[in-house]
């Protein structure tokens, strides 16, 4: 993905000398604009991306390096996010998070991930199998554990994810965990059972923060999954687009 972008702002540069006039930078914009759209990049910001590079090169004399500047900082300022950076800790120990997306999106491999980001600053974190939906789903996440030496917490006569992290729950309190990480089951679409489970899940969990995992290279559809998420269901939740 990272490849077709960084074409479309090679492309759009040589399009534009050292010292150039307002045609080549309507040339280079236009560009710019061509290879965006045809990777998927929503119009929207496309549009919001030209107008700023625009205004921004005409301001400090359109360019070859003054293009590049303003579009530097017009990208960095579309991917920049208020509130908080990077992982957080709750407050009131243990931080307790909810990985929550469509089947397939890579929860349970992300969930993996940040267990070892957090392994390797000292946290003490335990991992909850909630996902109750796929045979393999609990498998999988022995394995990943194993493999990363991080606690699981599993149930395995259980077929009701609340009981299993209600119980977890209580496991991580009274052993003083410092992160709680809850792997929840997806479907191939946003369903109204799915939305249920959560919601129950959520009750009984009550997650400093809800990661919602998504693949980029499902492109505008990652981004119009992740919105009827947050508008029908959590407000608050971060985005992880996994990106390689
Ligand atoms: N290339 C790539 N593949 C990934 C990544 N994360 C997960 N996957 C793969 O995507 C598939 C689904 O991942 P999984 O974590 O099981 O998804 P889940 O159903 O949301 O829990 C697996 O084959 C993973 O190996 C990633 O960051 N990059
Ligand atoms: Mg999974």
């Amino acid at each position: 993905m990272f490849d077709t972008l960084t074409d479309s702002f090679t492309n759009a540069i040589k399009k534009i000398r050292f010292h150039d006039d307002e045609k080549a930078l309507i040339k280079a914009l236009n560009e710019l604009k061509k290879n965006l759209l045809k990777a998927d990049v929503n119009h929207k910001v496309v549009k919001e991306l030209l107008a700023k590079v625009q205004v921004d090169t005409k301001a400090n004399g359109i360019g070859k390096d003054q293009f590049l500047d303003a579009m530097r900082k017009a990208l960095y300022e579309l991917l920049e996010i208020g509130g908080s950076k990077g992982f957080t800790f709750s407050p009131n120990p243990p931080t307790v998070i909810l990985m929550t997306g469509l089947q397939g999106s890579g929860k349970t491999t992300t969930t993996g991930k940040l267990a070892v980001y957090l392994k390797n600053k000292q946290k003490k974190v335990l991992i909850v199998a909630a996902d109750l939906q796929r045979l393999a789903a609990v498998e999988q996440l022995r394995q990943i554990t194993t493999q990363i030496e991080v606690e699981l917490f599993e149930e395995t006569d259980s077929t009701n994810p609340v009981d299993v992290v209600s119980a977890a729950m209580k496991y991580a309190n009274s052993k003083l965990y410092d992160v709680v990480l809850i792997d929840t089951a997806g479907r191939l679409a946003i369903d109204d059972e799915l939305m249920g489970e959560l919601s129950e899940v959520k009750k009984v969990a009550n997650p400093h923060e809800i990661y919602y995992v998504a693949d980029s290279l499902t492109g505008q559809d990652a981004i119009r999954t992740a919105t009827s998420f947050k508008e029908q269901f959590f407000q608050n939740m971060m985005v992880i687009l996994r990106v390689v």
